[in-house]
């Protein structure tokens, strides 16, 4: 998938020649100005900005700072053009000092030379704003400007941060005895992961750790049988401009180093899943572009590692929907599942089938599910073998809404499963913790609380919550 490279360079490549075109004497490389700024921020840039931020373990002030940063630079598009030598969504100059104008133009190398300055700004300075911790950074001769856009750059690093958190697995049987155990990924500098096995009535362990260091913050830590031995593994994205896939292999009571699988799979801004698409019980890569293109590149276990990136599918889910994968006509392939996530009026669930090569074409499974800001998830909630759909609401109301697939459609619109699981802040999702081959729910409350809570699925609802673990995941951690 070095087509993104490949695409930057054509794109800065037809920019140039587009600006250049009027002058007698074309510009020096970097000395364009912008003919115009887009309105609206290009959110593969908002994601970039902030996994890279989060890569650095910046706190909210300088990931705040830097969003306020990109909007008033560039409203966060990576802008082949500028002041004077300026370029990319900082407009940082290469004659100053901020590097070539090549690695300007990556918004991973111009986001992590942001975000280490205004790291070390922000120690020095701590009362600084956010605005000012940009203007420590930037130098700008408008020194006020950035501190005026932060309700704007509040509601693009929350949408971001969003569109990072999409969790399209579901499988966390680490220890392989058919109950779904828990997987935190501390995600900071220490990089830690603690697991938390399923007794069958409660996660047991507190504290037991997995590995020392494993899926750092920006990163998409995920779990899947890669090899196929009956115990879920570990599987990290780390995007960014390396696009590398590690893995840590479950032994059953520990997580082994971590491994390269793949050096080129969901770059940048791309969004990365685990499932198995061909059905040969070994997990495979899924990644979606996640953009206007909507591609889907998947790469297959061969059990030691993950072949080539080749495309899928051609358009599905792109950005501001939902991507997940699960097996929903039951013939052991995981297939594509988008929610479009609009108002109520556009709030489809859209399926394309595995056919072991590839995804086939874009089919309706349900009109009216996770409107919004909702919660979806994939999994068998009755058992039958094929994956049903649950959304969790995650606001005042708690509730919990189920539609069970029929091998062609989902059926059941507005039928609650749960009246309240999961509230604002706390993270929800599927599992068989209790191993009777029914998906339940299970909720991480982070906040001040720490817990796990899971309701068993009966076949047609879930019961009442009880907790299962009082001390499992904090606030900016991963738990699956
Ligand atoms: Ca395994
Ligand atoms: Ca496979
Ligand atoms: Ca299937
Ligand atoms: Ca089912």
């Amino acid at each position: 998938m070095r087509r993104n490279l490949l695409a930057l360079l054509v794109a800065l490549g037809t920019a140039a020649a587009a600006v250049t075109a009027a002058p007698a004497q074309a510009d020096p490389v970097g000395t364009l100005a912008c003919p115009s700024i887009p309105a609206n921020r290009d959110p593969a840039v908002t994601l970039v900005v902030y996994r890279v931020a989060r890569a650095h373990n910046a706190n909210d002030k300088v990931l705040l700072s830097a969003f306020e940063a990109g909007w008033v630079e560039s409203h966060m598009n990576n802008l082949p053009c500028g002041d004077k030598s300026s370029l990319g969504v900082f407009q940082q100059r290469w004659d100053y000092g901020w590097g070539t104008p090549e690695q300007i133009m990556d918004p991973v190398y111009a986001s992590t030379q942001y975000v280490t300055r205004a790291i070390v700004c922000d120690r020095n300075n701590p009362g600084y704003s956010a605005g000012q911790v940009a203007q420590c950074v930037q130098r700008s001769g408008f020194p006020d400007r950035y501190d005026q856009v932060a309700a704007t750059a509040r509601a693009q690093l929350n949408e971001a941060a969003r569109t990072h958190a999409i969790a399209g697995g579901s499988a966390t049987d680490v220890t392989g005895d058919g109950r779904d155990d828990v997987v935190g990924f501390t995600q900071n500098a220490l990089a830690d992961v603690y697991v938390a096995t399923s007794t069958g009535s409660a996660f047991a362990g507190t504290s037991v750790k997995w590995n020392d260091f494993f899926s750092v913050g920006g990163e998409t830590a995920s779990t899947g049988d890669v090899n196929g031995d009956g115990r879920d593994d570990i599987v990290t994205f780390a995007h960014s401009n390396t696009g590398d896939v590690y893995v840590a292999l479950s032994t059953g009571t520990a997580f082994g180093g971590g491994m390269k699988w793949h050096d080129w799979f969901a770059p940048g801004a791309e969004i990365g899943a685990v499932g198995d698409v061909d059905g040969d019980g070994r997990d495979d890569l899924v990644a979606f572009t996640h953009n206007a293109a909507g591609d889907v590149y998947v790469a297959l276990s061969t059990g030691t590692g993950f072949g080539p990136g080749l495309k899928w599918h051609e358009y599905f889910s792109p950005f501001g929907e939902f991507p997940a994968l699960g097996d929903v006509d039951g013939d052991g392939r995981d297939d594509l599942v988008t929610f479009t996530q609009g108002p109520a009026t556009a709030s489809d669930v859209i399926v394309a089938l595995s056919n072991g090569s590839s995804f086939g074409a874009a089919q309706k499974w349900h009109d009216l599910f996770a409107v919004g800001a909702e919660q979806p998830r994939v999994g068998d909630i009755n058992g039958d073998g094929r994956d049903d759909i649950v959304t969790f609401t995650c606001n005042a109301d708690a509730d919990v809404y189920a539609a069970t697939s029929t091998g062609t459609g989902f059926a059941g619109t507005t039928v609650k499963w749960n009246d309240y699981f999961c509230l604002a802040g706390e993270f929800p999702y599927l599992a068989d913790a209790n191993g009777d081959g029914r998906d339940d729910i299970v909720v991480f409350t982070k906040g001040s609380t720490n817990d796990i809570h899971v309701s068993l699925s009966t076949g047609t609802g879930f019961l009442g919550a009880t907790k299962w673990h009082d001390f499992f995941g904090l606030n900016g951690e991963t738990t699956l």
